[in-house]
């Protein structure tokens, strides 16, 4: 039986879960959830009623790091998590670093408040506090990132990883809101962003998002 993946396209923890089935070329159907006022039987499946969870035949999952483990062990080629033990920490302390300190200031406080509120509320953007956001909450995010990335292509070794993945889908998010990365300020990040979001399995995704939202610039 196929795998279900449920949520929305724009959420980062759903786009992360896709990434790693496009990665591993797992075949697999999506279900529209909107993570407001989720259905009894949707909760069985994810009890704090958040996005993504995913069946998979007659198993159920919830958590965007729990299923992309879990597909690492159900698929295990190619590797998103690396062999060597240290590397493989710090893919998992930089999926952990998307899935905390950036989404903590990405999600709500720029996509939200400049993508989703307007577009999808109609309510109008407080400018001042977005940007403040930006200029003064985004940069040390930004340090720590550029501090961490070497000559290689990768964050986390030698390999494209779930490290890159959970970093770099909050990116997305910031270039749906038109925010981009100074590439003189943060000349590796910058790198990196432009090189992870040109794989196939980001490019075919953030194309698909773009063209729902109707970006065209
Ligand atoms: N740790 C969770 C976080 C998931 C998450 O926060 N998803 C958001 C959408 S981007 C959500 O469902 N929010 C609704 C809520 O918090 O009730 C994961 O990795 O899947």
């Amino acid at each position: 039986m196929a795998i279900v993946l449920l949520g929305i396209n724009a959420s980062p923890f759903v786009r992360k879960v896709r990434v790693v089935l496009a990665e591993k070329g797992i075949p697999h159907e999506r279900e529209d959830v909107i993570p407001v006022n989720v259905s009894a039987e949707y909760r069985k499946i994810s009890p704090l009623g958040k996005i993504p969870a995913m069946r998979d035949g007659d198993r159920a999952l919830c958590d965007s790091s729990i299923i992309c483990a879990y597909l690492e062990r159900t698929h295990p080629e190619p590797a998103l998590y690396p062999s060597d033990p240290y590397e493989y920490a710090r893919a998992l302390w930089f999926e952990e670093y998307g899935d905390s300190a950036l989404v903590s200031v990405v999600g709500p406080k720029i996509f939200f408040k400049k993508f989703v509120a307007p577009r999808f509320f109609n309510q109008p953007m407080n400018e001042a506090e977005v940007q403040r956001s930006i200029d003064e909450e985004l940069p040390p995010l930004f340090d720590y990132l550029e501090s961490q990335l070497g000559d290689g292509p990768f964050l986390a070794g030698r390999t494209f990883s779930i490290g890159d993945i959970g970093i770099a889908t909050e990116f997305v998010n910031l270039r749906h809101a038109g925010v981009g990365v100074d590439t003189r300020r943060w000349p590796k990040l910058a790198r990196w962003v432009a090189g992870i979001h040109e794989r196939p399995s980001f490019r075919k995704l953030i194309e698909e998002e773009r063209a729902a939202f109707g970006l065209t610039a």
